[in-house]
């Protein structure tokens, strides 16, 4: 049986992974309504990963016996000043799920739940990875004349990338 404390902050990461999946989906319609092609299809993919992220969590409640708490999502931000900001938000929000997961990782140690504890470690795995992607686009970003032409490469870049 799962402890209050760690039942608390699952929910929490189940609420925060469906808070990503509204966050890359608008993010995708706002590329789409400036015409940056391949980082709609880039973030609408995005979307869709973290809906495996969800089930994953949704999952795990369920099949120890614990139901599932889903809480109000608030709505992501719906318009950004330039390509580079949206991609330094997505990065800072793939942080702070890194944090996230790392204080879950944390009570679990504490409070010696081994299961969720080995349950977590695909979670660690997968902001390595995310994280090490928003951090090269952002790199990326920063090498090119933000000019028509810069602008064109890092599109075809995200195709890529999807
Ligand atoms: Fe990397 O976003 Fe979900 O966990």
């Amino acid at each position: 049986m799962l402890k209050s404390e760690i039942k608390t902050k699952l929910d929490e990461q189940l609420n925060l992974e469906i808070f990503s999946v509204n966050l890359y989906l608008q993010m995708s319609s706002w590329c789409k309504n400036k015409g940056f092609e391949g980082v709609s299809s880039f973030f609408k993919k995005q979307s869709q990963e973290e809906n495996n992220h969800i089930y994953r969590l949704f999952d795990y409640l369920n099949d120890i016996g614990t139901m599932p708490i889903v809480g109000y999502i608030k709505a992501p931000p719906i318009d950004y000043s330039s390509l580079t900001e949206l991609i330094q938000i997505a990065y800072q929000h793939e942080q702070n799920l890194t944090q996230n997961i790392n204080q879950l990782v944390h009570t679990a140690i504490t409070l010696q739940d081994y299961s969720t504890f080995y349950f977590l470690q695909w979670y660690i795995a997968e902001q390595q990875k995310e994280e090490n992607r928003f951090k090269y686009i952002l790199d990326q970003l920063k090498l090119v004349n933000i000019n028509y032409n810069g602008i064109f490469l890092i599109d075809q870049m995200f195709k890529t990338l999807s």
